[in-house]
């Protein structure tokens, strides 16, 4: 049984085998990828380890960029030698002159493919089959490996894709699966290393230890994720500041903090899926620091994401229903949204008595609206459902996944969350927290649950 799987991955020049790796390795860091031939010039090994010192390890080679004269230059020195196994007449070719001279690159894919346990030989499915090919194919197929040809460039349709079959087939080539490096099908991981399980016996073993990593860690990605977004929560419901009335600066410190909470929670889902921080975003997320096109505050951008405004949240009239009498808190969403000097709600607090009046003398507290708590929710839970399915080879801005109808849209806090509002010390915003409080820890871990 083998304890290190080695998989060659072959195929001509920019067709996607370095963008394949980056995806099935999770580091959009490996290799160069550019949109032109002869990036991978040697090849670059990547290890993946597994329990007791077994490992699959994936070799990326540079492209056979003259196949139509090396396929000739093998046949005209096994020309008096015709009953060569394929192999044989590699061999050969190794140990020529030319290995070491025009074909040097070529040698070295060859020599990594007869070195390595099977292939997986990527196509452009786009491209029509040009006799380059075939004489590509017809070479790596004579290792005596085996191999796995993966149709990459498929999320679009593609017309090529019989008449590559037809030459897989008539190379010997029969075990092939779909797999676009940057929009990948949910299950193609597992397919992919099912497929090879199949193909390499001796390999069962290492691969089903692989796929169930796999699984395990996507479980586990997911309830981390679910975590940090509910800990960024839990801060933000705890979040106070005292202000006097009229103070509008307060508000603007309030929103900036509330800002930098979510840019840090956003930070930590980036690393925890491995992705690099200075990723684009579409959806103008504050991703990138400075930049909040639609940011928390904004109306238009909360309506976007389906989320209800509560009554008292944009009208006037009503903006008393959002000031909490027994706290004589005012909500910031609501002050922020309609733009509502603190003055005029607090105008509006005094209809409520001397207990108010009494209040509003002095300091009264901010906190954050649970509309803008159930955005920021949202958000973020899209990001992640993003994050869980974007690929480590796409290079485009990324763009928050479409939830379908939430909860959290009603704009009303669960009540998990809504305990938060009571314990000042459990927001890390605020001073004095208790970070590592048994009740926080243990709400943290409930508003986590109302993430799935
Ligand atoms: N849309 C799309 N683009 C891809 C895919 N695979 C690779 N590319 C792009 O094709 C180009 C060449 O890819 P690369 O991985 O460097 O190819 P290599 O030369 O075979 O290693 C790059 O611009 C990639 O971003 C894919 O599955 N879908
Ligand atoms: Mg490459």
């Amino acid at each position: 049984m083998l304890t290190t799987l080695k998989l060659a991955v072959v195929g001509h020049t920019n067709v996607g085998k370095t963008s394949l790796l980056r995806t099935l390795i999770r580091n959009s860091d490996f290799g160069t990828v550019l949109d032109k031939p002869g990036t991978t010039r040697h090849v670059e090994s990547i290890t993946l380890p597994l329990a007791q010192q077994k490992s699959i390890i994936f070799y990326d080679t540079p492209g056979l960029e003259d196949s139509l004269a090396l396929y000739d230059y093998i046949n005209q020195l096994t020309l008096s030698k015709s009953k060569l196994d394929g192999i044989d007449k590699l061999t050969i070719f190794l140990q020529s002159p030319e290995a070491e001279n025009v074909f040097n690159q070529e040698a070295k894919v060859i020599k990594q493919l007869i070195n390595s346990d099977a292939g997986i030989y990527v196509i452009d499915v786009r491209e029509p089959v040009l006799d380059k090919y075939h004489d590509e194919l017809a070479i790596l197929a004579s290792s005596d490996k085996p191999m796995l040809a993966v149709l990459n460039f498929t999320a679009q349709e593609g017309e090529n894709e019989k008449n590559w079959k037809r030459l897989l087939s008539r190379v010997g080539i029969h075990a092939i699966i779909h797999f676009d490096a940057v929009f990948p099908p949910v299950d193609g991981e597992e397919r992919l290393y099912q497929s090879l399980a199949l193909l390499i016996e001796p390999a069962k073993a290492i691969l089903d230890e692989w796929l169930t990593k796999i699984t395990e860690l996507r479980e586990y990605r997911n309830h981390t994720a679910n975590l940090i977004i509910a800990e960024t929560l839990v801060d933000v419901t705890a979040y106070y500041e005292m202000a006097k009335p009229d103070d509008k600066q307060a508000i603007t410190d309030m929103q900036n903090n509330v800002r930098k909470r979510e840019q840090k929670a956003i930070n930590e889902l980036l690393r925890l899926y491995q992705f690099n921080f200075a990723q684009e975003s579409e959806e103008s997320l504050p991703l990138i620091e400075g930049r909040y096109k639609s940011d928390l505050f904004n109306v238009d951008a909360l309506k976007m994401m389906g989320v209800h405004l509560t009554k008292g949240f944009v009208s006037g009239a009503t903006i008393g229903a959002s000031i909490d009498l027994a706290t004589g808190g005012i909500s910031l969403g609501s002050a922020a949204l309609i733009g509502a000097a603190v003055g005029s709600l607090m105008q509006t607090a005094k209809h409520y008595g001397s207990r108010m009046r009494y209040r509003l003398s002095g300091y009264s507290k901010l906190s954050v609206d649970d509309v803008v708590i159930c955005f920021l929710s949202l958000r973020l839970m899209c990001l992640k459902e993003s994050l869980n399915h974007r690929s480590h080879a796409n290079t485009s801005p990324i763009r928050l996944s479409k939830l379908d109808k939430n909860k959290w849209q009603t704009g009303v806090l669960p009540k998990s969350l809504k305990v938060a509002r009571r314990y000042s010390q459990w927001s890390t915003l605020n001073k004095g927290t208790k970070r590592h409080d048994k009740k926080r820890q243990s709400a943290i871990r409930e508003v986590a649950e109302q993430l799935y």
